[in-house]
């Protein structure tokens, strides 16, 4: 398999959890969209101009970060079960996974790039409104996560991938310090083997970016 995508960017993060999660190797094409070359030459394999993008093995694309983990734990019997074999389980977890994507990600991912644009050019409204999301979300999560060790109960699922990188740069955007639950599952998601990789193959460019 190929995986078109940026050590750095949440939605290849959540991809690259469960590629570990799951023991799989793929071959790694890295996309700097910022790089105007980079993106255009990038255009002709995903005219969305989207990462992540997975190629398989029979040269298929498959694009959304949600579809390639489905993609990859319903053909590959390896390592963590993602998306719970339960259909009322799969419900919940993949309900969660769209929820952490769109309310959580989303407007965490939106405030860090105000947040490095001059002051005078930033959208206050915006940045209220998502803060505003992201204090319901944070409400919710700490819910989900009161007596559980993952976010759909004591297995980790599709969901945490995706909870876990918009956690870890929503802990500099918006903190969470005050919510008891999400700071000891995110303690356990920092413990976790792939997201130390994952965070580790990113941190050397985390530094630059965050600057
Ligand atoms: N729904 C998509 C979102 C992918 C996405 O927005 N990726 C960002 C990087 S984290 C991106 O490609 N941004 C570039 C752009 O929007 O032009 C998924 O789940 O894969």
């Amino acid at each position: 398999m190929k995986l078109y995508y940026n050590p750095l960017s949440t939605y290849s993060q959540k991809v690259l959890i469960a590629f570990y999660e799951k023991g799989l190797s793929f071959e790694p094409f890295i996309v700097d969209l910022r790089n105007k070359a980079a993106k255009q030459s990038y255009l002709k394999i995903n005219p969305l101009g989207k990462i992540p993008l997975l190629i398989t093995e029979q040269n298929r694309a498959i694009p959304e970060s949600s579809i390639i983990i489905e993609y990859l734990d319903m053909n590959y019997l390896t390592g963590a079960t993602l998306l719970p074999r339960d259909s009322e389980m799969s419900r919940q977890a993949r309900l969660k996974d769209r929820m952490y994507d769109l309310y959580l990600n989303n407007p965490v991912v939106n405030l860090l790039f105000e947040n490095m644009k001059p002051k005078d050019r930033q959208d206050p409204c915006l940045m209220v409104r998502e803060r505003e999301t992201l204090n319901i979300m944070y409400d919710r999560l700490n819910d989900d996560l009161s007596n559980h060790s993952w976010t759909n109960g004591e297995e980790f699922s599709i969901a945490d991938c995706a909870a876990a990188p918009a956690l870890f740069y929503g802990q500099r955007v918006h903190p969470f310090s005050k919510y008891p639950a999400i700071k000891a599952y995110f303690s356990r998601l920092m413990g976790r083997t792939s997201l130390q990789k994952v965070l580790g193959e990113a941190e050397p460019l985390v530094k630059n970016f965050l600057k």
